[in-house]
């Protein structure tokens, strides 16, 4: 297991980063255009040390921020220039499915040198975000990922907005990305490929502006393959989480936040004057991921999100459809065998010929397997038992879920989220209402368990 997380070196350089997106004023229902172009670029972490050659969307880490108003449309015109075939999903946003961006699933891999128009509206105010979604496991932990800001139509960034973009990297001793544990089976069976460098918006250590004081809403998205990633204000200050995974959330004060991949939390800061370093807690060994830099801020005037509801209540489960999800797999587990391409198959031939561990009751899973087919408007449960000795983040694409959320802490919260961190053992029930059509993936969002084995669709027609 690769625990090291060389941090030491890290410490900050006073790197000014463009932490806050450019003021949104723009009118209800407006066309927001970005060009996206796909690419290897070096890209350098700080100051010190060389520069990394890593896969990136307009040279940046992480991408451009997409900033758009509820009732807005999104354009994206891309160009692949990997050198390989890519997609681009727009993670937890309730999306028309053949903008989904799932390749061989929702549309075609954009090949080398091709081109993709998405478009698609936005109907949820929040923190979300975009990646790759071909070789995920490779094509995000190269850089391919970046942050979407969707405004409620009574709110504007005043310069109040932090955003905080994590992601764990896997270097070697040239700093480079370490490309020979791509596809490597013991990280794959075990907590997925685990890295050795904290990012904070692209930069290991930065400084990141934070108004002098007052108020601020910090919006914090994990982009890592597999880390499950914990937060706190150095001297433990208080947090209100008000959003997740854009989603805005009966409020609750803590002092620490635990994020699993892909999942995205906004909490709010009574005094930023207090602040002095972000730590990175989910080790022995604490690290300071960022120093905050006071800047002096456009506006003392701040509009929270109080009184924002979620797109819907917890609906009625009279007569919703259960679908049962026995989790089953990986080093340490209990499954011996499962189902392949229709075949049963030893658990150990599996993972050396297939490279598949993780299984649904019983099955291998893949863009072929069906988890559930729902009509338009049921209420499906999807009633899941981790029966796995591992953490997995499962997300569901097109809908957001409502779960009895049990990652913070003894008390049950009651959440509506599209990525949910499961622990081992857990058992849980994610409802939703199928509202949206098309086939929807529903996936282990630790980019490796997902590759071998754990996801299938659920079709909504
Ligand atoms: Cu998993």
């Amino acid at each position: 297991m690769i625990s090291r997380r060389n941090f030491v070196r890290y410490s900050a350089f006073g790197l000014l980063l463009a932490a806050t997106p450019k003021k949104a004023s723009f009118a209800k229902g407006s066309l927001r255009r970005y060009k996206f172009v796909a690419e290897p670029t070096p890209h350098p972490f700080d100051n010190k040390s060389i520069a990394t050659n890593l896969w990136l969307y307009n040279r940046q880490n992480p991408g451009p921020l997409i900033t758009a108003v509820k009732g807005d449309t999104v354009e994206v015109e891309f160009l692949n220039n990997l050198n390989q075939p890519t997609t681009i999903h727009w993670h937890g946003i309730r999306n028309i499915n053949e903008m989904d961006g799932v390749p061989g699933l929702t549309q075609a891999a954009i090949e080398p040198g091709g081109r993709f128009l998405y478009r698609f509206p936005v109907k949820d105010p929040g923190t979300f975000w975009y990646h790759a979604h071909n070789r995920a496991w490779e094509q995000v932990a190269r850089g391919l990922y970046g942050p979407i800001i969707v405004y409620d139509s009574d709110e504007k960034d005043n310069g109040r907005d932090v955003l905080i973009v994590a992601d764990d990297w896997l270097m070697d001793k040239d700093e480079q990305i370490d490309e020979d544990s791509f596809g490597n089976l013991g990280h794959w069976s075990h907590g997925g490929r685990l890295g050795n460098a904290l990012s904070i918006n692209g930069m290991f250590g930065p400084s990141v502006p934070v108004p002098s004081f007052g108020v601020a809403r910090f919006r914090f998205i994990n982009a890592a393959n597999a880390r499950v990633l914990e937060f706190a204000f150095e001297g433990r200050h208080q947090m209100r989480v008000i959003s997740v995974d854009g989603s805005p959330c009966r409020n609750f004060i803590t002092d620490k936040i635990i994020l699993g991949p892909a999942q995205r939390l906004d909490v709010e800061i009574e005094q930023t004057s207090d602040l002095t370093n972000l730590l990175e807690i989910s080790t022995s060994q604490p690290l300071v991921a960022a120093k905050f830099e006071p800047v002096i801020s456009i506006s003392d005037k701040y509009r929270g999100v109080s009184g924002h509801e979620p797109y819907y209540n917890q609906p009625s489960i009279k007569n919703a459809k259960i679908i049962d999800i026995h989790m089953q797999g990986g080093a340490m587990g209990n499954l011996s065998s499962a189902t392949f391409n229709g075949k049963v198959r030893e658990l150990r031939d599996l993972a050396m010929n297939d490279s598949k561990i993780w299984a649904f009751n019983g099955e291998i899973g893949g863009y072929d397997f069906t988890i559930a087919e729902a009509k338009l408007q049921d209420t499906i449960i999807l009633r899941i038992w981790n029966d796995t000795a591992w953490r997995h983040t499962m997300h569901l694409h097109g809908h957001h879920f409502w779960v009895q959320s049990r990652e913070f802490g003894q008390k049950k919260r009651q959440l509506l989220r599209d990525t949910y961190l499961m622990h081992p053992g857990e058992r849980t029930e994610l409802i939703f209402v199928a509202d949206n059509p098309g086939l929807w993936l529903f996936h282990c969002h630790m980019l490796e368990h997902h590759a071998s084995g754990m996801g299938g669709l659920i079709s909504v027609a």
